[in-house]
């Protein structure tokens, strides 16, 4: 006999099988009694009838409590009761690891559970396959994206995450005690992705924690996220470095749809792939669009959650999941963003999905004195920022790059409603366990 299913928890020898798994639920309904045993690959029907099982193992396996996991080994036998068309008979059975009641909260059971029990006890909700779910395809996504930056030439990286300086603002900036002298812990990898392109790794890319003291308590921020960062040398301008997100993302909406399959019919979910290139919009147009629809933004003002989704469901109603906002004020972007020179703009984008920013990024202002003059200019002392400021004093290419958290993606690759729902064990101002 073959294996049962795709695992290898499952090993079948003469139809024999033994299985381990939690104990998802029992039903005793007279002369025969049901286990529903679980594991990462789904659930197995354990049938006992009570007169063909031996007492003892029969007593044990219907007294168990829901989540225990046990070892059950049985005979494997063909059954068209089952979603799996198999059932196993035991003839015998191991406690492994024995499930304390009451639990904290179900996991099979239909009530709504709120947020922050589910986050409390994160290991039970998690067990649920439609969260498990939400995190295997949040793995794939990073495989996918991997896949699509090494075949365009990009290098893994891993910069410092405890620095001396940040690089998005500083009342966003966990502070922390390094030895006595004050440091801060990354918001992004801004400052050192930019050094290293003057080293002639043209092209670099990581996958690492960004950690912004944002005080704000919605469904997009959480104080700790995944940041993926690409930086890449020799552009003539920022668009050559959205066709380079397009061709990245399109890769990974494209291999969700076929990998995920699984994964996205236990959320009920589907994937549509936009079409390429995506629209842009610029940000004046974006004023006008919010102006028009009540909302009172002025010349440089940030477009917000509100405008942002004005913007969204504008860009929706025309079938345009993907879209950029170029050409930002200057005023309203950090100091390594590129003016463009004689107007307020910059050679800056946001790209939105549905609503909702996922990405910015832009052209570097790569010559030095302009980039001195644009921390001046913000405030900023030149000198706190001297270990990059370094790196463009002796010879730096025309580069560009962009910041894709990987939460705002998934969430709204899969529509969900909160930014925490695609986090294990997220992080707010509230939250600092699990
Ligand atoms: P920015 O600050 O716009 O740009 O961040 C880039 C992307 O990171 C995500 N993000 C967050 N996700 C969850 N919670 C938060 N508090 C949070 N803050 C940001 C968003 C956002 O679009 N250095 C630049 C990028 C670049 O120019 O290369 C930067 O960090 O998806």
């Amino acid at each position: 006999m073959a294996l049962i299913r795709d695992s290898s928890d499952i090993k079948v020898a003469d139809g024999t099988a033994t299985v381990r798994g939690w104990v998802q639920d029992v039903r005793n309904m007279g002369g025969i009694s049901f286990l529903t045993l679980r594991d990462r690959h789904g659930t197995l029907q354990v049938t006992m009838p009570k007169k063909k099982i031996d007492p003892e193992l029969f007593e044990l396996l219907t007294k168990l409590s829901r989540e225990t996991v046990v070892s059950i080994t049985g005979e494997v036998k063909e059954s068209n009761q089952t979603a799996l068309g198999l059932e196993l008979i035991p003839t015998s059975a191991e406690v492994l690891s024995e499930a304390a009641v009451p639990l904290p909260m179900g996991v099979i059971d239909k009530v709504n559970v709120e947020m922050d029990t589910r986050l409390n006890n994160r290991f039970m909700d998690l067990r649920k396959p439609e969260v498990k779910a939400i995190f295997e395809l949040k793995a794939m996504m990073v495989e996918l994206i991997e896949e699509a930056v090494r075949k365009n030439g990009f290098t893994q990286v891993y910069t410092p995450k405890i620095s001396a300086a940040g690089a998005e603002g500083g009342a966003e900036l966990f502070k922390v005690d390094y030895f006595g002298k004050p440091a801060y812990l990354a918001q992004s990898p801004q400052l050192y992705k930019q050094i290293l392109m003057s080293t002639g790794l043209d092209r670099v890319f990581e996958i690492s924690p960004a950690f912004r003291a944002e005080h704000s308590n919605t469904n997009r921020h959480v104080t700790e996220f995944i940041s993926f960062d690409c930086e890449m040398s020799w552009i003539a301008n920022e668009e050559e470095v959205m066709g380079m997100i397009e061709t990245i993302i399109d890769h990974v909406l494209n291999g969700l749809k076929e990998r995920g399959k699984k994964q996205l019919e236990i959320l009920g979910k589907e994937i549509t792939v936009p079409a390429r290139p995506y629209p842009m919009l610029t940000y004046s147009e974006c004023l006008k669009m919010v102006n028009e629809n009540g909302l009172p933004l002025k010349e440089g003002d940030d477009l917000g959650t509100e405008g942002e989704k004005i913007i969204g469901d504008i860009m929706m109603e025309k079938g345009c999941d993907l879209y950029f906002i170029i050409e930002y004020p200057e005023e309203a972007k950090p100091f390594y963003i590129m003016e463009k020179d004689g107007t307020p703009y910059s050679f800056s984008f946001d790209l939105d999905y549905r609503g909702q920013e996922i990405s910015s990024g832009g052209q570097r202002e790569h010559r030095y004195d302009a980039l001195v003059a644009r921390m001046e200019k913000k405030g900023l002392d030149p000198e706190d920022f001297s270990f990059y400021l370094d790196a463009f004093k002796y010879g730096m290419p025309p580069h560009g790059g962009w910041g894709i958290g990987i939460e705002r993606l998934l969430v709204k690759m899969l529509d969900l409603p909160n930014i925490r729902e695609a986090i294990l064990f997220p992080r707010d101002p509230s939250r600092l366990s699990p």
